[in-house]
């Protein structure tokens, strides 16, 4: 971790001009070993100096170096930036030459990883980083700006401050119990404290949850019969013939998958084969397949072929839906219905029917009725960014209810504060206060190199 790193920080390719990047106590002194213009190490730190990258007497490139002295850097390592000529062949060659002078090649993410450890950032915002780069929409790059300058270390460190109140209040209660004018922590008001902090923590859960669903897009399964128009639905979202359509029952047997932009909203739409009891056995899989998309995916469009009665089998299968994440499309109402509205106990239901397209404009209403997001207030874009961090704040969450059950049962303070500091820990992993190793490296190996 002490030694002297370089990458490539740009994307490389043809360009103006790449930016390699150096970082490390001998920063300054081995780039200006290869430099002829100013002598680096007498310059001022942030300062921008022109002259050549040489080997012996050949001049590999003309370039601009940034000298920047720790401590104020992104790494609060010294930092040189060498702006050379774009191109991969030029860049290259740069790196080379300060690979030959003994700068290692930086690892995915170790630039960040060195912010990280000397304290420059913590995990959360090493995180956002990598948020802000990927965003694709307006939203979610604000939310990962406003996490990189610190609105989720912010709420983090607020809750951990009410647990370790908590743990103090706890353990003064446990250590002096012959003091009088401390405050009792009973049960009862333990409870309250931790009521506070479960409903706060699952309120955010809520809005990362949704806020995850908005970035990664929404999973929607088109699910039902065969034959009952799904594929002919998917085709018309996606605006292209993409799944096979015929009037032969047990024509899709794969899932065909197509991405679509529906207002704000991604959508990543799977038709499946028809569900049915089957004796071939590549439609048997396919069959396995469809099964395992309705529990897994955010959205259900459940197709029923308005014009045939349900099976007994299909209004069992009906009843184990979530309602809440599916949608019931009558299809084929342009032909007699032998399905009446009645007869679905779902809170949302569409009639449909791909042959003049009527109803799949409600289709289309009904979906983003269902993921309608308010916009969220300055103070609500302090959420956790991402799965790590969510699954963090939900295992936190859980570890709560565990210890409000203890409490309830009357088990003794000081086992309640054992596991509240858990769940102090388990929270401090969010912003890496806790961590471990190898957590670390798989993290900043999926950053880019150069980052
Ligand atoms: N009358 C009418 N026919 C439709 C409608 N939608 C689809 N069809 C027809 O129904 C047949 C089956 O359509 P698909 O889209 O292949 O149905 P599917 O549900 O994907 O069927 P499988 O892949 O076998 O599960 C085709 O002949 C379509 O033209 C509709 O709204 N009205
Ligand atoms: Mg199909």
């Amino acid at each position: 971790m002490n030694d002297t790193i370089c990458a490539i920080a740009t994307k490389l390719g043809i360009g103006a001009i790449s930016i390699i990047r150096v970082s490390g106590k001998d920063a300054i002194q081995k780039v200006n070993t290869i430099f002829k213009g100013k002598n680096l190490e007498k310059v001022e730190s942030h300062t921008i100096h022109y002259g050549f990258i040489m080997r012996e007497n050949e001049i590999i490139d003309e370039v601009l170096i940034s000298v920047m002295k720790a401590p104020r850097t992104f790494t609060r390592e010294d930092v040189v930036e060498i702006n050379c000529h774009g191109g991969i062949l030029t860049t290259q060659k740069v790196l080379e030459r300060l690979l030959s002078i003994g700068i290692r090649l930086a690892e995915p993410g170790e630039f960040t990883k060195r912010a990280f450890l000397n304290g420059r950032i913590d995990l959360s915002q090493a995180e956002a980083i990598m948020e802000l780069i990927e965003s694709k929409n307006e939203k979610t790059r604000k939310i990962a700006l406003s996490s990189l300058r610190g609105s989720t270390s912010q709420l983090v460190k607020e809750f951990r401050e009410k647990l370790k109140m908590i743990i103090a209040s706890i353990e003064v209660n446990i250590d002096y119990p012959e003091y009088h004018d401390i405050e009792q922590m009973t049960k009862d008001k333990l409870l309250i404290l931790l009521n506070e902090l479960t409903e706060k923590l699952e309120e955010i859960i809520i809005h990362s949850k949704n806020h995850q669903l908005l970035k990664n897009g929404i999973q929607t399964a088109i699910v039902g019969r065969p034959n009952v128009g799904k594929s002919s639905i998917l085709n018309h979202f996606l605006e292209e013939e993409k799944a096979i359509v015929t009037s032969i029952a047990g024509t899709t047997r794969d899932i065909v998958e197509g991405e679509i932009q529906l207002g704000n909203l991604t959508l990543q739409m799977m038709d499946t084969a028809g569900i049915r009891d089957t004796n071939d056995v590549v439609e048997k899989i396919g069959v396995e397949k469809s099964k395992q998309l309705l529990k897994e995916a955010s959205l259900v469009l459940y197709v029923l072929d308005r014009s045939n009665s349900m099976s007994e089998d299909e209004k069992k299968l009906l009843d184990t839906l979530n309602k809440d994440k599916t949608i019931i499309v009558l299809n084929k109402s342009d032909i007699p219905a032998k399905i009446m509205r009645e007869d679905i106990s779902f809170p949302h239901v569409v009639y449909t029917t791909t042959q003049t397209l009527e109803g799949l404009q409600e289709l289309k209403q009904e979906i983003l009725k269902m993921f309608e997001q308010e916009e969220l207030e300055e103070e609500d874009q302090r959420i956790f960014l991402n799965t790590r961090q969510v699954h963090l704040a939900e295992k936190a969450s859980e570890l709560l209810e565990e210890v409000k059950k203890s409490l309830q049962k009357g088990i003794e303070l000081d086992m309640i504060s054992f596991d509240l500091k858990e769940i102090l820990d388990t929270l401090g992993m969010i912003t890496g206060d806790t961590y471990q190793d190898e957590i670390l490296d798989t993290l900043f190996a999926n950053f880019c190199v150069g980052k």
